[in-house]
């Protein structure tokens, strides 16, 4: 009956997988003490510049997530991650864009960050472009494309969309200026080693952003429709 209870436990244990929701956000208000406050950002166990949480401050002056990168090891590049609420199927979740607000923290004379969102499964490594986050400009709402046209393949894997974007092992934000793309163990795909702080607040799921030439061009039809009818 042991063994019975312990592989029984084994399989739930298992089946405990994260699925990432359309609803998902990370807004870091939780309260003072909360476990947790991170909401699951981190990156690697050498880096002595961890994400940590600030109670104020955000763009609606409520709690927001803050990461810096010395330039210098350990810690010298700007990158965070999350394995945990982040994962799953995105293409069954319909989630085609990433919003958040950023924050380049660096203070006067301080460095650009180029942030951009990747996403990495059985497919490798996919990546947005660049926005440019420059110090001192305050915060900024941000949203990023992760449908097809949005994403490149950086490397490892198949390099299907598809595989990555239906199981997504992490999500990783990253400052990385040139489309050169650099992999490191569990670094996954690495950002630039910069001397920056950055701020985070809102990480939100969302659906696909709204094409305007679709809605202009319904708007020309309608517009030719009224002539016609004069
Ligand atoms: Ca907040
Ligand atoms: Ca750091």
């Amino acid at each position: 009956m042991k063994s019975l209870g312990i592989l029984v436990s084994s399989v739930l244990s298992a089946q405990v997988i994260y699925a990432v929701s359309i609803t998902e956000l990370d807004d870091f208000n939780a309260p003072n003490g909360a476990p947790n406050p991170e909401e699951g950002w981190r990156e690697g166990n050498g880096s002595p510049s961890q994400p940590s949480r600030q109670l104020t401050g955000g763009l609606d002056g409520s709690g927001f997530l803050t990461d810096s990168s010395s330039g210098i090891s350990p810690g010298k590049r700007m990158q965070l991650w999350n394995t945990a609420q982040w994962t799953g199927n995105y293409l069954g979740q319909s989630i085609s864009t990433l919003s958040l607000d950023a924050n380049n923290l660096s203070g006067p004379g301080g460095q650009t960050i180029n942030l951009r969102v990747a996403l990495n499964g059985l497919g490798g490594w996919f990546v947005t472009e660049p926005q440019v986050l420059l110090p001192e400009a305050g915060w900024q709402s941000l949203i990023f494309d992760l449908s097809l046209t949005g994403l490149v393949h950086a490397g490892q894997g198949n390099a299907v969309y598809d595989s990555t974007m239906s199981a997504v092992t992490r999500l990783q934000i990253i400052s990385l200026e040139e489309d050169t793309f650099d992999f490191g163990g569990n670094a996954g795909l690495r950002g630039d080693s910069i001397a920056a702080s950055l701020g985070l607040d809102n990480i939100k799921a969302g659906a696909a952003i709204p094409e305007p030439s679709g809605v202009a061009l319904i708007l020309m039809g309608c517009t030719g429709l009224m002539r016609r009818r004069r």
